[in-house]
């Protein structure tokens, strides 16, 4: 694990040392050598006024975190992490948590607008469906990491033009052989939509070639064992 990152799930003891041991976050802590705790009087981080600019998304967005833990539900397994409601929020967790790359093989990020659960039986997913990406193993180092955060960056900067409401999350799955970046969407029928969201994708992770994004129904992955369905359309 990258020094830098805290653990998902971390306490909050945690990500508060982190942040209280950010030196260049307070004006207080700067100067050379050590400074005697005693001496120093910091503010409440809690009063002080922070006069940074921030910077609203049109939508809050959660952070989901999976972890594949076999003495419990799948549902159980996928835990909210924390929402983030301005791009300086956004980029304090990107920055903070561990990359998609370095994650549990079993392990999936997921990034919903808020409210939205990233699951099929959420009513805002049911009739919907995904864009897949597919990543063999061997692309992991060179892609994974830098195309989920192309496909964030899509979804917090609401890049579909008049499709983004059909846009609810995007999930980053690592697994043994194949990790997977889905982008999930409210209605597998509403073809213009899809067809715009899944060329927007291509471009914007520099996907050429064919074939490399497939388009499935949730319902279609609902009734069968595994986790990829009937590929309804292929970009
Ligand atoms: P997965 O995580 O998408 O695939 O779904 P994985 O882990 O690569 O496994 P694969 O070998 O099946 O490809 C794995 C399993 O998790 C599914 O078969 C479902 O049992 C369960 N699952 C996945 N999703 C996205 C959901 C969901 O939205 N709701 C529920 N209830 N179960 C889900």
């Amino acid at each position: 694990m990258a020094s830098s990152r805290i653990r998902v799930g971390a306490s909050k003891e945690d990500s508060k040392m982190s942040s209280l041991n950010n030196r260049g976050d307070n004006p207080h802590l700067h100067g050379s050598g050590p400074v005697k705790a005693s001496l120093v009087r910091l503010p409440d981080p809690a009063l002080t006024p922070v006069f940074r600019p921030r910077h609203p998304l049109q939508n809050s967005w959660t952070l989901w975190f999976f972890k594949n833990d076999r003495s419990r539900s799948w549902e159980e397994n996928q835990r909210p992490v924390l929402s983030v409601q301005t791009v300086e929020d956004f980029w304090a967790v990107v920055n903070h948590i561990e990359l998609a790359s370095k994650l549990q093989t079993g392990c999936d990020y997921s990034f919903f607008k808020e409210g939205v659960k990233p699951m099929w039986e959420d009513e805002m997913n049911r009739r919907g469906g995904r864009w897949l990406i597919k990543l063999d193993k061997k692309q992991r180092a060179a892609n994974l990491d830098n195309f989920w955060l192309e496909v964030l960056l899509c979804l917090i900067g609401e890049s579909f033009d008049g499709h983004g409401p059909q846009v609810n999350g995007a999930v980053v799955a690592v697994r043994n052989k194949t990790d997977r970046i889905g982008i999930w969407l409210a209605d597998a029928t509403h073809g213009d939509a899809i067809l715009h969201v899944g060329r927007v994708i291509k471009e914007r992770l520099g996907i050429d070639g064919k074939s490399q994004l497939g388009f499935e129904a949730h319902q279609d992955n609902m009734r069968k064992a595994g986790s990829t369905g009937k590929v309804k359309l292929m970009l």
